[in-house]
């Protein structure tokens, strides 16, 4: 069975690592299907990703037993997991990490790139790293401490602490958590109700909250308005306007 599974229900595609037995660690083969599978994501006709894990793990990172794969550590990385990370931030659609279980190390920074993420009560979350002396990489830094704060950030990742489902929503990095035998039904109602949204908005929004974390205000603000105006000639403003004045829900169509 491949390492990476990716299925297609409407308008939302689903990426699941695939190897379980492994809690879905990082090898070369769920790199290259990872970055197929966003690859795919790319098309028009899908309106929401979801990356998610089989069995009781989300990802556990690297692959502490392949490690010899990547003999040159920097290059393994600029190679492999930064094009990763970087095409999710590019996809100009909403990404959710449905983190099913054990999410560490590698595996905590991809999810930590998605847009949201939606925790089942049975994940837990780990830094992984600091557990086996390295520094957090493939965007760990970048994501985590903008998503915590510098001083809770560090103090996690340096800890190698262990953090409960319901301990990553107190601390914003969970945006919800679901009990494990309601959390697969709750995921594909999450992703079909973003992927029937003005999935140009939500793609512009991704990208202006990005283009904030370094922008001064007066280039955020005209960012703001050259996107607006690309939305505001979109078919689902209209729609929306239209759906607003007949007092009825908007049928958006993502253009
Ligand atoms: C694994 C792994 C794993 C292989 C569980 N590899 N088998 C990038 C590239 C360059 C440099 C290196 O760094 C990186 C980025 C990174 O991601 S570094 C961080 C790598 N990840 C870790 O250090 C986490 C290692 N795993 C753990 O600490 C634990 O397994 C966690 C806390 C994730 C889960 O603990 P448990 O729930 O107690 O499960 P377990 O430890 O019993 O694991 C289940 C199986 O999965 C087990 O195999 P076995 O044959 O004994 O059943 C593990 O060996 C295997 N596994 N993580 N990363």
């Amino acid at each position: 069975m491949a390492e990476v599974e990716v299925t297609r229900e409407g308008a939302v595609q689903t990426i699941t690592l695939n190897r379980p037995d492994k809690l879905n660690a990082f090898n070369g083969a769920v790199h290259a299907g990872l970055r197929e599978g966003l690859k795919q994501a790319r098309d028009p006709e899908v309106r929401a990703v979801v990356i998610t894990g089989a069995g009781r793990g989300f990802c556990a990172g690297q692959d502490l037993t392949e490690f010899g794969e990547m003999p040159d550590v920097g290059a393994g990385l600029r190679a492999t997991y930064h094009p990763n990370v970087l095409a999710i931030r590019a996809l100009e659609k909403p990404v959710i990490a449905a983190v099913n279980g054990v999410c560490a190390g590698a595996g905590l920074s991809l999810a930590c790139a998605c847009d949201i993420r939606i925790a089942s009560d049975s994940a837990f979350f780990v830094p992984g790293f600091v557990g086996i002396g390295l520094v957090p990489d493939s965007g760990g830094t970048f994501f985590v401490h903008r998503l915590l704060g510098a001083p809770r950030a560090f103090e996690w990742m340096s800890s190698n602490r262990r953090l409960t489902a319901a301990e990553a929503h107190a601390w914003g990095l969970a945006s919800e958590v679901v009990e494990a035998d309601a959390f697969e039904a709750r995921v594909t109602e999450y992703a079909a109700e973003l992927a029937a949204g003005p999935t140009r908005a939500i793609g512009m929004t991704k990208r202006l909250f990005d283009n904030a974390d370094t922008a001064t205000l007066e280039e955020q603000l005209e960012l703001e308005a050259q996107l607006q105006a690309v939305a505001a000639a979109s078919e689902d403003f209209a729609e929306g306007v239209a759906a607003f004045i007949e007092k009825r829900p908007a049928q958006f169509r993502g253009a």
